[in-house]
């Protein structure tokens, strides 16, 4: 069981491990006098489709969804876990003791129910992060919820405005991973050739590149390079009934009240299970300054990709006249679409449906290759080099890094402390994956062999026959999480750690 007496012990031992932990103990004695911010684990009751939905919940006991917070502050938090069942919450984007990282088996124990645990770890950067429950297919149900680090990229004139994004279903996450294993939960896609035929040709294509990387280009119309038949992405392997932002689908979308001539600064979270999301303007133009909480050199446009536990931060400005501004978020590869409303005066909301008249494309790596990290690594060569192949394939459900799925017997994978670490991630597989670092971020550095200084974040997309590689610095020692954020692939296999000390 875990207690909070390990809890703060492990927290005494990573004080003398990082100086950092120490000074601001000394800069700021007082704050560790102030009681800890409690968050329940909770069952609560939405509405989708018109249905009553049991999901989870993650709630102060002021109803505060998640948490807000600011940079240079401790993150002190208990959790108490109000649910029938265990659970270990997970801080998304983080970097805090590897006690505390919140994944059961690697991390530490999941906290029974009726029972506790106490956080405790410096913010060492400000931005838009998440939690969930790294406990089973919690996440899938909605324990989950905002992390918000708030720092001097946040102004008094700007309107901050979160988008959680999620898929839902009525199946219970049992039943869908069993239906996945058996091969029956295949969707017939429009446009979308089914695995088996498709994964027959990709194992006769090496690493499937030069017939599967897009060429070219925009987002917009089509899937670049993707048009011949062959090599075509399998998407969406998951049936959801609804897609939801904040709670609700486009039926009875949250109205936002926005100022005007004003500006906003939309937070967009994907803490869909499965799903990537085009996030659509509108006629809108937004500036897009952060991802995964880092920094980027501002990209301006009108619709961002973002692959399941990405984040983005887009500012907007409200245009003067009376006007309502739907934000979306479209489906990839499918015409549904969910999102929010924003409303600038007393204009009238118009009913949107929820499935839009095109289906979107895939997303690609155009928009992640333009990315440029404001506060990139220092220029180091690699240290230590790993090669990881994301490996699988759809009959079963196999899924696995490097062909081995993982079980608790697997060996973590090796780095030193100190050391610049590169992962060359390289999809042999049909299906995009999120791959997701825990406890450290990381900076894109190649896609397809070409070097640029791409973006510092926590999550990155490799989607089929693609080779992306990023680098970090091991500087936060401990048992780390390394996976694919797609829960089922996860569960299936798609996991890996890394151990130093
Ligand atoms: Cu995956």
């Amino acid at each position: 069981m875990l207690s909070r007496r390990s809890f703060l012990l492990s927290t005494l031992a990573a004080s003398t491990a990082l100086p950092t932990l120490a000074h601001s103990q000394n800069a700021t004695p007082r704050a560790d006098d102030a009681p800890p911010t409690v968050l329940r684990l909770e069952r609560r009751s939405i509405e989708v489709n018109g249905k009553p939905a049991s999901v989870f919940g993650i709630r102060q006991p002021n109803g505060t969804f998640g948490v807000r917070t600011e940079v240079g502050k401790r993150f002190r938090v208990r959790v108490e876990n109000g649910i029938s069942e265990p659970s270990l919450i997970h801080w998304h984007g983080l970097t805090p003791p590897w006690q505390q990282d919140g994944v059961p088996g690697v991390s530490g124990p999941p906290i029974p129910p009726g029972g506790s645990a106490d956080y405790d770890f410096p913010l060492r950067f400000g931005g838009t992060y998440w939690m969930h429950s790294h406990w089973g297919f919690q996440e899938q149900l909605m324990m989950d919820a905002p992390l918000i680090i708030r720092d001097e990229r946040d102004r008094a004139d700007q309107q901050e405005v979160i988008v959680m994004l999620g898929d839902f279903s009525f199946r219970s996450p049992e039943q869908i991973f069993e239906e996945l294993r058996k091969g029956d939960a295949m969707p017939p896609m429009a446009g979308m050739p089914q695995a088996t035929p498709a994964a027959a040709e990709m194992k006769g294509m090496g690493q499937g590149k030069e017939m599967m990387a897009p060429k070219s280009g925009s987002m917009s119309g089509g899937m670049p390079g993707m048009a011949t038949g062959v090599g075509k992405p399998d998407l969406n392997d998951v049936k959801y009934d609804a897609f939801l932002a904040n709670d609700r689908t486009l039926a009875d979308p949250e109205v936002v009240k926005v100022e005007p001539g004003g500006r906003a600064l939309l937070r967009v979270i994907n803490s869909a299970s499965m799903s990537a999301f085009h996030v659509d303007l509108g006629p809108l133009e937004g500036e897009l300054i952060a991802v995964d909480g880092f920094r980027i050199a501002p990209v301006k446009a009108r619709r961002f990709p973002i692959a399941v536990a990405q984040r983005l931060d887009i500012r907007l400005a409200i245009p003067r006249a009376p006007a309502a501004h739907p934000v979306l978020a479209k489906l990839e590869g499918e015409n549904k679409q969910t999102g929010i409303v924003l409303v600038a005066g007393g204009a009238q909301v118009a009913r949107m449906p929820g499935e839009a008249s095109m289906a979107s494309p895939a997303l690609t790596l155009d928009l992640e290759s333009r990315l440029r990290a404001l506060s990139p690594l220092k220029p180091r060569k690699a240290d230590r080099v790993h090669t990881i192949n994301l490996t699988g394939e759809m009959t079963g459900y196999r899924w696995s890094l490097n062909n081995v799925a993982w079980t608790k017997g697997t060996a973590p994978l090796a780095l030193a402390k100190g050391e610049r670490v590169e992962l060359v991630l390289i999809n042999k597989t049909m299906m995009p994956h999120p791959m997701h670092l825990h406890g450290h971020e990381f900076q894109v550095v190649e896609i397809d062999g070409k070097r640029f200084p791409g973006a510092v974040r926590d999550t990155v997309l490799v989607p089929p026959g693609r080779r992306v590689v990023v680098a970090f610095d091991a500087n936060n020692p401990g048992h780390w999480a390394f996976h694919c954020h797609l829960l089922y692939h996860m569960e299936a296999g798609m996991f890996a750690t890394f151990r130093y000390v």
